[in-house]
């Protein structure tokens, strides 16, 4: 059985770039045979947070900004499930950036997939920390989520993606869900996916993106080079997207957080529960305590 749609359609505004990553989630899922069952999306507050409604598989709304923190409990109570946090930029990058500084620290082996529309777009098009100077008002300079993920020195996944090319995006999301699936770590995907109704940028950045892996001297195994690439390609004006960061083959025994806290891959979700199973030990802590 492979991951269907959900008779309900999405409520998304028609050309969303949401609907090129549901399908390419989709596509992706499907392509490795994950079991439905056995595949969870926990879904931020926003547009891009309600992906979880629109696929027939297990999922979570969470609380605003407090995603990666679900998802990581969802991992570490049952390292099975293939975990995909996926929600917006105002979600991982305002209200929850100190969550999303920490996920790749922690390095679960989960997918985070931001849908980055550079605003607010269920809230009615307000500035978010990606939105450009000067939309609707805003003086902040954009904050750069690819930038920081590669300034963080843990063996982590790291990617951008845009929704004008689901292809691509499709060989990225098998390429992330391999990793979180291997128990390798922490895969991060961003995805440009326009707001077609508050922030239209698909024309703008079909002209501006850059495939990184077309540069010279690409070399995903060194974030130095690859962060240096990435700021040459903003300063240029365009968008870098493509595959930022793959662990090199002397960081493959690296491991999640899941596989150090439970070496033996039992979480407790999975742990026997029934009580003939358990009273020798009840019984013992009981007389232990006097
Ligand atoms: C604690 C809290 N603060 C604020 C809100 C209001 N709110 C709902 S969604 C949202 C931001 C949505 O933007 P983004 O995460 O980029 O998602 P998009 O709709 O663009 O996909 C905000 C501020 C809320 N629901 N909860
Ligand atoms: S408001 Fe924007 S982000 Fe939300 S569904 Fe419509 S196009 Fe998509
Ligand atoms: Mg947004």
């Amino acid at each position: 059985m492979v991951v269907s749609a959900k008779p309900v359609q999405p409520i998304w505004c028609p050309g969303c770039g949401d609907f090129g990553v549901l399908a390419s989630v989709k596509k992706a899922a499907s392509q490795l045979q994950i079991p439905p069952h056995q595949l969870i999306l926990v879904g931020g507050i926003g547009c891009s947070g309600s992906i979880h409604n629109f696929l027939e598989i297990n999922g979570i709304h969470a609380l605003h900004g407090r995603l990666l923190a679900q998802a990581v409990g969802v991992k570490l109570a049952n390292p099975e499930l293939t975990v995909v946090a996926a929600g917006g930029d105002g979600d991982g990058y305002a209200i929850g950036m100190g969550h999303f500084m920490h996920a790749f620290k922690k390095n679960a082996s989960l997918l985070y997939l931001v849908m980055n529309n550079e605003t607010y777009g269920l809230t009615k098009g307000q500035a978010s920390p990606t939105s450009q100077v000067g939309f609707e008002g805003n003086v902040e300079h954009p904050f750069d989520a690819i930038l920081t993920a590669l300034s963080i020195p843990v063996p982590n996944f790291i990617a951008r993606t845009f929704s004008g090319d689901p292809k691509t995006m499709t060989t990225v999301l098998i390429e992330a869900l391999e990793f979180v699936r291997a128990h390798r770590g922490f895969a991060f995907v961003e995805d440009l996916s326009p707001c077609v109704t508050y922030n239209d940028t698909y024309k703008l950045w079909r002209e501006k993106v850059q495939d990184v892996a077309k540069l010279d001297g690409y070399d995903p195994t060194d974030r130095q080079v690859m962060f240096r690439l990435c700021q040459e390609t903003r300063q240029k004006g365009k968008i870098p997207v493509g595959v930022m960061h793959r662990p090199a083959a002397s960081e493959k025994d690296e491991v999640g957080l899941e596989k150090i806290l439970l070496p033996d891959g039992v979480g407790p979700a999975q742990s026997d529960i029934r009580l003939e199973a358990n009273l020798e030990g009840y019984t013992k802590l009981l007389r232990a305590v006097g």
